[in-house]
């Protein structure tokens, strides 16, 4: 019985490289275990995104690619997973694109204010040339940007007051993302800007540590802000990609054909995310109704008001060291609208 084991397995080794070799395209697919972290709930657009994104890569390898994902930020905030994906410690992420201006100061130019005044703007925009170009710029620092998914446009949360005009954020402790354009703008509007990573957010929310946020509705439900928030104030004034991250030093060691698949999946989920994200967007405002939150629309004056205050906030980034990307951004947004 021994023999005859050793046989078998003298014959599985000896027959192994034959295998191999009839099938060349296959074995340049590993078995490869990767862990995809993100910030939101499972059950938020994000969680169902991630979770389409596995099943396309099992699907398209076959198997191979076990992909695992992390929610609720267990595996950190967006800026700590950055650097896990960076040191090779994790695989792969999706997260806001206003978080990564510590690694590559140009995405900071999604964030001004009233960019773009609809979602075929941004797409057109993020997945062209533009868009393109500024996902090439990560490479040098360790990330590989592969897609870009939509977040959406941001609102106002609080718990003080509704949000009519300006001045009614006079005061308002707001956190905001851990960026400089953020920073500026609600400092701008009269708000206190807090800026703190999501994952301590509604605790924050919670305790009072802040009386507001701003993000869109579909994150305000899916995170139950309304459990803890008042006042919603429709006022869409940043539209905020997420973008679907994976390590550098672990994406240079796959195959071309991983890398193919690895491409070719992302690209089916944003597709996917953002019809996804829009038909739930689309549902939200009357949940958040529902659950009891009071809802108002700036006015158009009022938006125009806006507009026209943070008018400086453009100036101060083109004078920081943004002015060619805003020029080019700004070129990108007047050719998807013709
Ligand atoms: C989730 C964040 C979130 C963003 C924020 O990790 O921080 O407010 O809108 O989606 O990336």
């Amino acid at each position: 019985f021994r023999k005859l084991l050793l046989a078998t397995g003298l014959a599985a080794a000896l027959l192994a490289p034959v295998a191999a070799a009839t099938t060349a395209s296959a074995q340049e697919v590993k078995t490869r275990i990767i862990r995809f972290g993100y910030g939101l709930s499972e059950s938020s657009n994000q969680g169902r995104a991630v979770k389409f994104l596995a099943e396309e890569m099992s699907k398209r390898s076959g198997g191979k690619f076990k992909m695992k994902g992390f929610g609720d930020a267990s595996l950190g905030s967006d800026i700590q997973m950055q650097n896990a994906l960076i040191g090779g410690a994790q695989e792969m992420m999706v997260g806001s694109t206003a978080t990564l201006v510590g690694i590559v100061k140009d995405f900071g130019v999604y964030d001004l204010p009233f960019l773009f005044n609809n979602e075929k703007e941004a797409d057109a925009v993020l997945d062209g040339p533009f868009g393109e170009k500024l996902l090439k710029a990560l490479n040098d620092k360790g990330l590989v940007g592969l897609v870009y998914w939509e977040n959406g446009f941001r609102n106002l949360t609080n718990s003080k007051r509704p949000i009519t005009k300006i001045e009614d954020m006079g005061g308002i402790k707001l956190r905001v993302m851990q960026n400089p354009v953020y920073i500026d703008m609600f400092n701008r509007f009269g708000a206190n800007a807090v800026p703190l990573a999501f994952s301590e957010l509604f605790t924050a929310l919670e305790t009072g540590t802040v009386d507001g946020q701003e993000n869109p509705v579909t994150t305000i439900q899916s995170s139950k802000f309304y459990e803890v928030q008042k006042y919603l104030t429709i006022s869409r004034h940043v539209y905020s990609p997420w973008i679907v991250l994976a390590s550098k030093r672990w994406y240079d060691g796959l195959s071309a054909d991983e890398k193919k698949i690895l491409n070719e999946s992302a690209v089916a989920s944003r597709e996917f995310e953002r019809k996804d994200s829009r038909d739930a967007s689309a549902q939200s405002v009357a949940y958040l109704k529902e659950k009891g939150m009071q809802i108002n629309e700036l006015s158009p004056a009022e938006l125009d008001r806006m507009r026209e205050m943070v008018k400086p906030a453009f100036d101060k980034y083109a004078a920081e060291g943004g002015a060619d990307v805003l020029k080019d951004i700004q070129a990108a947004i007047a050719a998807a609208r013709k």
